[in-house]
């Protein structure tokens, strides 16, 4: 086992009350590694007390339950962040007093949150860390910790289809199965069965894409569509990975705007052009080919658009 590995694990042992917590908006890699790595210190050390916290969302809650706590009455606790580079982003730690931080994320390095840090960006999915950390200790690994660290893997790497799928993910995945004996199969409906309306709204997504003649295609889903759908705007951003192959589009832009907070949020895909430095020019970020914005201004989305329509046209040209 790699040092950082260890060391994570000897902290968790020496803490009484560990919060864990991950990103606002979280999807399944985000809301499973953090249920998982919960119920799996719980299972190894059934006396401490272990959060998973943050903000719930209705169609996760197959998933596990997170926890109520009242973050003012807790004090000495470890903190491990989950699927998250910056601190702003962590949901659900206002007023919290930690004592130590662990961060453990596959995103590119944002910042430093102060403590032990595990970050690497080859790995397909913080579940996947996850998981590689409980295979090589001695923790017990229950059914319900590798089913949610499969869906956590198989989601954020997206059916093992994204680029930073590795052998390594194939590893972990096996000798995940081979341990306990998880029928993997049956997790895919747990994952991907979806309402009706949603397949309806991606039927409306295909029909309005606009797509330049550079191969970049976008667009802009208004709150007034998103409430005619009946879907919310983080269904509608999630659906970019349904478009992932485009023949002769290089990168594709999902805008919704979220009218109750007046922020447009904006998902980036490629497979090809990079565009994590175009995202962040508008202070957004992620991977080199998966990036998001937020932004209140709707300039910056259009300086955006033809920012990244240039980056397809000068990636053509190449
Ligand atoms: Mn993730």
């Amino acid at each position: 086992m790699g040092d950082i590995e260890k060391k994570i694990l000897k902290k968790i042992k020496q803490y009484e009350t560990i919060i864990i917590a991950r990103h606002i908006g979280p999807d399944p890699d985000a809301i499973c590694s953090q249920i998982a790595l919960r119920d799996a210190i719980k299972d190894q050390y059934p006396k401490k007390n272990v959060y998973a916290v943050g903000s719930g969302v209705g169609k996760f809650r197959k998933y596990g339950n997170l926890d109520k706590i009242d973050n003012e009455k807790i004090s000495n606790a470890l903190l491990i962040t989950l699927d998250v580079p910056n601190f702003y982003r962590v949901d659900g730690i206002e007023n919290l007093k930690f004592k130590e931080v662990i961060k453990i994320d596959h995103h590119p390095f944002e910042e430093s949150f102060n403590g032990l840090e595990w970050i690497d960006d080859s790995a397909c999915s913080t579940c996947q860390m996850v998981a590689l950390m409980l295979l090589k200790s001695n923790y017990k690994i229950s059914c319900d910790v590798a089913s949610n660290l499969f869906i956590g893997i198989v989601s954020d790497s997206d059916r093992f289809l994204l680029s930073y799928t590795t052998l390594n993910t194939f590893k972990i995945v096996t000798s995940l199965i081979e341990r306990t004996q998880i029928n993997f199969s049956s997790l895919y409906e747990k994952l991907y069965e979806r309402p009706l309306d949603e397949i309806r709204f991606l039927g409306y997504i295909a029909t309005n894409l606009i797509v330049t003649e550079n191969g970049f295609a976008y667009i802009i889903i208004d709150s007034k569509t998103i409430d005619d759908y009946h879907v919310d705007t983080a269904t509608a951003s999630n659906m970019i990975n349904d478009f992932n192959y485009i023949k002769n589009v290089y990168v594709w832009t999902f805008v919704t705007y979220d009218e109750k907070n007046n922020i447009y949020k904006v998902n980036i895909r490629s497979k090809g052009p990079v565009i994590n430095g175009v995202a962040s020019k508008y202070h957004g970020g992620g991977h080199k080919f998966a990036s998001g914005v937020r932004t209140s201004d709707y300039n910056d989305i259009e300086n955006l658009l033809k920012d990244l329509d240039n980056e397809c046209k000068n990636f053509k040209d190449k």
